[in-house]
């Protein structure tokens, strides 16, 4: 601890004539403030929370006064929670989360008939999956920047991907494919979001068949690479028009989509040329020890715009429903081709000018930095060192690559700022390392706590990052927060990258699963809708064929059910009677018919699990079987006006 009676009189005069004395300032009508009052103010408060000189100026970059909006967001994954958090930056404040692949009671997610079908979209092996293991999310973007239209996230155990849509920061589709068992290298965007890609982890045979890893891995066992198409007007993805790239058996791990000089182009990690499947109590090692015996893995490289056309062409192969560019196919057309990388790699990440691929070593302690133009020359004079067991041309590794820099222990993940400095998260050194992309040094180390996984820099991924903030996205929190047993949230620690030593912010406690990656934008590329338009059914962006307007509420008995089409209102429903016999189907329609901002209200049901989010303008369909008799009170669930307890009512289940 740095106690403050070593503080510079200068920086105090610097803290109080910067920032302090503002306030002051405005009450004395321009009169400058008395400095020694708050001189001596600062001072005493410093001394009573035991705040170090560092620490204050760490709290000027982060405090975000009342009504102040941040400059950047920053959208993470859920971790296994299975949604997205959204955070402010540089203050840290949670904003959003948003329901992606699991119910969500707050927004509804997963109640009402629309989102329910949003879920139903993830369905796999005829199960409801209502949860999802989410790693890396990526923003849509135009020209190789995020463009603050569309997010985009990946399942990696129940191999799915989620578009959300940030005009209302919900989710709008999941889909998946059962040609693949699990992905991880998802999601990564081609520069125009043409594609979305979704890389396998753990190969299985394709389509979901059975075959035993002891006699068939080799054979059987599969990775592919899933283009998804997007179709950006629709702001839906068109699994018709996807198609996949088929991957021998390597469990292949990152990947990263060229920008610029490699656009076409995409790369994806592997960390399993070793062929092992497991097997320790059948006479195999483990997986840990068999995974990492060779030096080198490969670094698959794709020529995704030649796999596009040899798809238009007629030749891919329908498997489980996905157009599937077979092996013999990618290694015959230049579609696939690899280069060695050092051992069992983990992150990779392609440079703002698109001319280098940066693979953290993860087991060495090296990145090493390819080169595009080498790759491509190598490629075009098919200077190949061998092939692979199936067929693949391996580039010679030495020749490919520009250099290599030596970061240190366990380099996983790389970003990237707007003065040619990468940042690298060592995992088992516990640091980020600032190098310089030019020279391939090591410029400074900042020590993060603990076991830092993935970092995320302000519009990191992009062809112009904006450097200032990064976040360390780390594992281990063991000494950082208050105890709150075994289970211990992660730790997202901000990053001053504005000087050139970094310097640590904030902490912050993300208390919702582990998220693995996030990306960070410009607040201002964002443009939510505050309201909905009247009637509109937030997942199809229409009006509902069933919205209700006032005066117009009513009880109709159809063939199909019991429809009740209501409205909601500061402080109302209509009706707010709901009569109906046991056994009916009930299909409610509900529209809140307000049109000011923040007015939302909620919608609940005493034991029939109905729990609907209605924000203005929305239309929400709710439909279940009223298969228990009696009397089940239904009330508002947001606290939207004076009278918002008395925005309530009954449902009257009437006995047989
Ligand atoms: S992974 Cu978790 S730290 Cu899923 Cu991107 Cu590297
Ligand atoms: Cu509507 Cu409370």
């Amino acid at each position: 601890m740095h106690w403050p009676t070593g503080l510079s009189r200068s920086w105090i005069s610097l803290a109080i004539g910067g920032a302090f004395a503002v306030g002051a300032l405005a009450c004395s009508g321009g009169k400058s403030a008395p400095r020694g009052g708050a001189q001596s103010a600062l001072l005493e408060a410093m001394k009573a929370r035991k705040l170090s000189e560092a620490d204050v100026q760490a709290a000027l970059k982060t405090y975000t006064p009342t009504g102040r909006m941040d400059e950047y967001l920053t959208f993470a994954s859920g971790g296994h929670s299975g949604q997205v958090i959204v955070i402010g930056v540089p203050s840290m404040r949670i904003l959003k989360y948003i329901g992606v692949f699991t119910p969500e009671p707050w927004q509804g997610y997963g109640f009402d008939e629309q989102t329910k079908g949003v879920l139903a979209g993830g369905r796999r092996a005829g199960h409801d999956i209502t949860w999802a293991d989410t790693h890396h999310p990526a923003l849509s973007e135009t020209a190789g920047d995020y463009d603050g239209q569309y997010l985009f996230i990946g399942d990696k155990a129940n191999p799915r991907l989620a578009v959300i849509d940030l005009a209302d920061f919900t989710t709008k589709q999941i889909v998946t494919t059962e040609l693949i068992g699990s992905d991880h290298g998802a999601a990564f965007v081609t520069p125009n979001t043409d594609y979305i890609v979704e890389t396998t982890q753990y190969p299985v045979p394709f389509g979901g068949g059975y075959a035993d890893p002891a006699k068939e891995y080799k054979e059987k066992y599969r990775g592919a690479a899933v283009f998804w198409k997007f179709d950006r007007k629709k702001g839906r993805i068109d699994p018709a028009a996807s198609f996949a790239v088929e991957f021998p058996p390597y469990t292949q791990d990152l990947a990263d989509a060229g920008k610029l000089v490699s656009d076409g182009y995409a790369f994806f990690n592997s960390i399993n040329t070793e062929l092992a499947w497991g097997g320790n109590q059948e006479g195999q090692p483990s997986m840990e020890s068999s995974y990492s015996k060779s030096d080198m893995d490969y670094l698959h490289i794709v020529n995704w715009k030649k796999a596009e056309e040899l798809v238009a062409a007629g030749k891919a192969e329908t498997i489980a429903g996905m157009k599937v560019l077979r092996l013999e196919v990618s290694a015959a057309e230049g579609v696939l081709t690899f280069v060695p990388e050092p051992k069992s790699p983990h992150g990779v990440d392609v440079s703002p000018d698109g001319e280098d691929i940066v693979v953290g070593g993860k087991l060495d302690t090296h990145g090493t930095v390819y080169s595009i133009a080498k790759i491509k020359a190598l490629i075009a004079a098919g200077k190949f060192e061998s092939k692979d067991p199936y067929g693949v041309p391996v580039l010679p590794f030495k020749e490919a690559i520009r250099g290599q820099v030596e970061l240190g222990l366990g380099p996983l993940h790389t970003q990237f700022d707007n003065q040619g400095n990468a940042y690298t998260s060592l995992f088992l050194e516990t640091v980020v390392a600032k190098w310089s992309l030019k020279d391939l040094k090591v410029l400074d180390k900042l020590p993060t706590h603990y076991n830092i996984g993935h970092l995320v820099a302000a519009e990191g991924d992009t062809v112009s990052p904006d450097g200032g903030y990064l976040i360390a996205m780390n594992k281990w929190a063991l000494d950082r927060f208050n105890k709150v047993g075994p289970l211990l949230p992660q730790n997202f620690q901000l990053v001053d990258l504005s000087k050139p030593k970094m310097s640590l912010l904030y902490d912050m406690p993300i208390p919702l699963g582990e998220p693995h990656y996030a990306q960070m934008i410009k607040a201002d590329k964002l443009k939510p809708v505050d309201v909905y338009k009247p009637g509109e059914d937030p997942i199809t962006g229409e009006k509902s064929p069933e919205m209700v307007e006032a005066n117009k509420e009513r009880v109709e008995r159809k063939a199909d059910g019991v429809h009740v089409y209501m409205t909601a209102v500061r402080s109302h429903f209509t009706p707010d009677i709901i009569r109906v016999k046991e056994g009916d189907t009930v299909k409610l329609h509900i529209d809140n018919i307000e049109q000011a901002y923040d007015a939302t209200h909620g919608f609940a049901i005493n034991s029939y699990n109905i729990n609907i989010s209605i924000e203005p303008g929305e239309h929400s369909d709710v439909t279940f079987v009223a298969d228990k008799a009696g009397v089940f009170p239904m009330y508002c669930t947001e606290f939207c006006s004076a009278l918002h307890l008395e925005m309530a009512g009954y449902l009257l289940v009437e006995p047989k």
